[in-house]
């Protein structure tokens, strides 16, 4: 492999001599697409596209085109209770030998007395494939692109054949919850073709008649959902014949495409859905198809702008500017594209009424993917929604809220099975099947943390909407279940007098006890309390909101006053555990015991900054010793260092994110494809221009040098504020607020901080020593 600088040096002149030349300069790609100049050669450089529930990979091929499909509900599986009945007697004995610093035989005991026994295998599944294989005219291919515009979610193909020009356009529409795709070509009666739908497995049922194909399996061997896809052939011009399980098309003007699916994952039949969809989007031309799904995700893309600056690079397929990055080139505007993607993963992953985005968002190939694309509470599904509200998609945010609301009678019965105890429980994963029982090896599954993090994304919802009846209704009754569960959680540590949370681990992380044996389970891991300071400190502010609960409140306190406090370790970082453990794996992906700078907000500059050097020195090590290795732990890092305003840091592993765990397609890499660290890094780079966890929005808190001029409009802050930053030099040069609730505002940019009242819907301005510019 040449030299990084040649590769370098090479890509330069590129953009210095050929590129005027070339065919690229005439078609600029403009700065919100994702583009390549051939077939994607495997899933990792496909387009996705969805609408919140069904989505498709596009492929993009010229003979042929695969487009892999998904529904957000097609799992096997079902529910299952798996609590181990040993549990509760298991719990004291355990704790028991856990202060005794007997690791080894507490985590023996746990393992076999704690850990449920899952016996039904579930998981996420492709919804199966779609194949079109074109009959081309003779001759040579040219002018071949694909793209995906972020502007209007259509993902496009577009090549010559001799002299034909033949363009493929794919959506997903969610007014019309159908995948929309239409196929046309520059001379009459071009498009000759064979339809075909498949699935993994071969069990699926297929059908075609008329001109519909048909799709129907019970998928996991009847252990799991019935679904199925139906394909509404609409050919204008040619004829059209159904033969076997495909459809053919001959010498057609243009045909379209109506894919629509269902499962019975709601009880509803999924052959009846899917018929009243295609019906629903039959009778509109393409055209109303189009503009009705553009208007429907442009009301919520649109909301936010970036712009970090251009180089000559936007000229260039996203693939090789990937390359050219991973070569040490810097392209300001390929993060304004990777941003603006991450935006638009989670409008076209989430929407209200359905599933949350998974580990995969919904876009999963294949009938095991890994982790069964289910939901990991302990850090990847919240990681998912850390951009929501900041980056104006708070209506994204609900499948979570709705969700966690959905888990509440599983989580009161394990609380209640497994350790005896009133509230709400959650372990390390979950899924559709609303499991939240625990089960596998304790160094991942000993966490009965998942609910109270988790709760933390309602609580965040009303700081930003402020919405008293959702306060009321939704998220306050799930916060206090959280809050009693660990309320009743939490022992006396017989050491220290304090209250402690265990058994218990710091996520999926080990530690060498003293005869040197590998252990997981402590009483009192870090993370467990800043997780539960959390928790607490927000239920205590939602009861004063909702005036109510207040002996209960102030129960919490004196709990909180009790809690054994975070500590540093003899070299001044934060320990993770109860005592300074050798550390087997110091460059853990997981960073547990800085949750509290993020999404935490107890370590801060407002709060209380002597800890924010113990957590630098604490990331500093982790990162010395490998830390940042998969894609969401990298993003994680992101946020971490524009937490400690540290702009160069974070421009750094942001850098090291798009050269190490970024796929062609701009997916993020855990490895292999994990959704995670693309919202991550969209919250991280959120939080370098604009901060409001510490009662102040924060304007530039940690600006990159790189970044000298630029502008980001449109996102929002705690208390509802709606704010626009415009940068010059690397300095703020103008700032408008607008107040959507009303709320007194204190505005912070370096050392000058002014505080001002507001009224609901009005704007602020401010020239770059906050005076004002109204
Ligand atoms: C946790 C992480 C892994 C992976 C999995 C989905 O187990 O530790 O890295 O992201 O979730």
């Amino acid at each position: 492999m040449k030299s990084n600088s040649f590769v370098l040096q090479m890509f330069r002149l590129l953009l210095l001599f050929i590129l005027p030349m070339s065919s690229f300069a005439q078609q600029k790609p403009g700065d919100l697409k994702i583009w390549f100049s051939r077939p994607a050669a495997n899933w990792n450089e496909a387009l996705p596209v969805g609408n919140g529930t069904l989505g498709a990979m596009v492929f993009g091929g010229i003979a042929s085109e695969r487009l892999q499909l998904n529904e957000s509900s097609v799992w096997t599986g079902k529910p299952e209770d798996f609590v181990n009945p040993q549990s509760k007697a298991a719990l004291p004995e355990v704790r028991k030998l856990l202060f005794e610093g007997k690791y080894a035989e507490a985590q023996k005991l746990a393992q076999s007395a704690m850990m449920g026994d899952k016996k039904t295998n579930s998981s996420y599944q492709t919804l199966g494939d779609l194949h079109i294989d074109f009959s081309l005219p003779e001759g040579e291919v040219s002018g071949y692109t694909r793209d995906l515009d972020l502007e209007t979610a259509v993902s496009k193909v577009t090549y010559q054949v001799e002299d034909v020009t033949f363009t493929r356009e794919v959506f997903s529409s969610f007014p019309a919850n159908a995948l929309i795709i239409r196929l046309t070509a520059s001379k009459a009666a071009s498009l000759s073709l064979a339809l075909k739908l498949s699935r993994p497995g071969n069990k699926a049922k297929l059908e075609a008649s008329g001109n519909e194909l048909m799709m129907s399996e019970h998928v996991g061997d009847g252990t799991g959902v019935k679904m199925v896809t139906r394909v509404k052939v609409l050919n204008e011009g040619g004829s059209l014949q159904a033969a076997g399980t495909s459809i053919k098309v001959d010498k057609a003007n243009t045909v379209v495409l109506l894919l629509t699916a269902a499962t019975d994952y709601r009880g509803t039949n999924p052959s009846v859905v899917s018929a009243n969809l295609i019906s629903l989007s039959e009778g509109k031309s393409f055209e109303t198809l189009k503009s009705d799904h553009i208007a429907d995700y442009q009301k919520y893309f649109k909301r936010v702008e970036l712009d970090l600056g251009t180089t000559d690079a936007v000229y260039f397929p996203t693939d090789s500017r990937i390359t050219a990055v991973q070569n040490g080139n810097s392209d300001p505007a390929l993060i304004k594209l990777y941003y603006q993607f991450g935006r638009y993963l989670l409008i076209s992953s989430s929407r209200p009424g359905g599933l949350p985005a998974n580990l995969q968002g919904i876009w999963a190939d294949g009938l095991t993917p890994p982790w069964s694309a289910d939901y990991h509470i302990n850090i990847n599904i919240q990681m998912n929604y850390w951009p929501s509200e900041i980056t104006n998609l708070s209506e994204m945010h609900m499948p979570l809220l709705g969700f966690l609301n959905e888990l509440k009678p599983d989580a009161k019965k394990t609380a209640k099975d497994m350790y005896g105890l009133k509230g709400t429980v959650a372990h390390f994963t979950t899924d559709p099947w609303h499991f939240t029982e625990t089960y596998g090896q304790t160094q991942w599954a000993m966490w009965p943390m998942g609910m109270a993090w988790s709760v933390q994304h309602l609580w965040e919802h009303y700081l930003f909407t402020e919405d008293r009846k959702y306060l009321k209704e939704l998220a306050y009754p799930l916060m206090k279940d959280a809050a009693t569960f660990c309320e009743q959680w939490l022992v006396e540590d017989p050491h220290t007098g304090l209250l402690v949370s265990g058994p218990s681990i710091s996520p999926e992380n080990t530690f060498k006890t003293k005869s040197g044996a590998i252990a997981t389970m402590v009483m009192g891991p870090t993370m467990d309390h800043m997780i539960i300071r959390d928790l607490l400190t927000n239920t205590i502010a939602a009861a004063k909101v909702l005036k109510r609960d207040y002996s209960f409140s102030r129960r919490l306190q004196g709990i909180l006053k009790r809690l054994s406090p975070t500590k540093l370790g003899k070299d001044g970082r934060i320990m993770e555990w109860t005592e300074e453990f050798e550390e087997p794996e110091p460059g853990h992906r997981h960073i547990s015991h800085l949750f509290g700078l993020y999404p935490g907000k107890q370590i801060s500059y407002q709060q209380n900054p002597e800890l924010l050097q113990a957590a630098r020195k604490t990331l500093d090590y982790r990162i010395s010793h490998g830390g940042g290795h998969t894609g969401w732990s990298r993003a994680w890092i992101i946020n971490f260092f524009a937490r400690l305003r540290d702009g160069e840091a974070a421009y750094q592993n942001l850098s090291a994110l798009l050269q190490k765990s970024t796929l062609p397609n701009l997916f993020d890499n855990h490895p292999p494809f994990q959704i995670d660290g693309n919202f991550g890094a969209v919250a991280g780079i959120t939080e370098m221009l604009m901060q409001s966890h510490a009662g102040e929005i924060e304007l530039l808190p940690a600006l990159p040098a790189v970044w000298q001029k630029g502008c980001i409009h449109g996102i929002v802050a705690r208390g509802g504020f709606e704010i626009n930053i415009d940068w010059q030099e690397g300095k703020l040069w103008y700032a408008t607020i607008t107040s959507r609730l009303g709320n007194p505002c204190t505005l912070r940019y370096d050392d000058k901080v002014i505080t001002f009242p507001t009224e609901k819907g009005k704007s602020y301005s401010f020239n770059g020593s906050l005076q004002s510019a109204d």
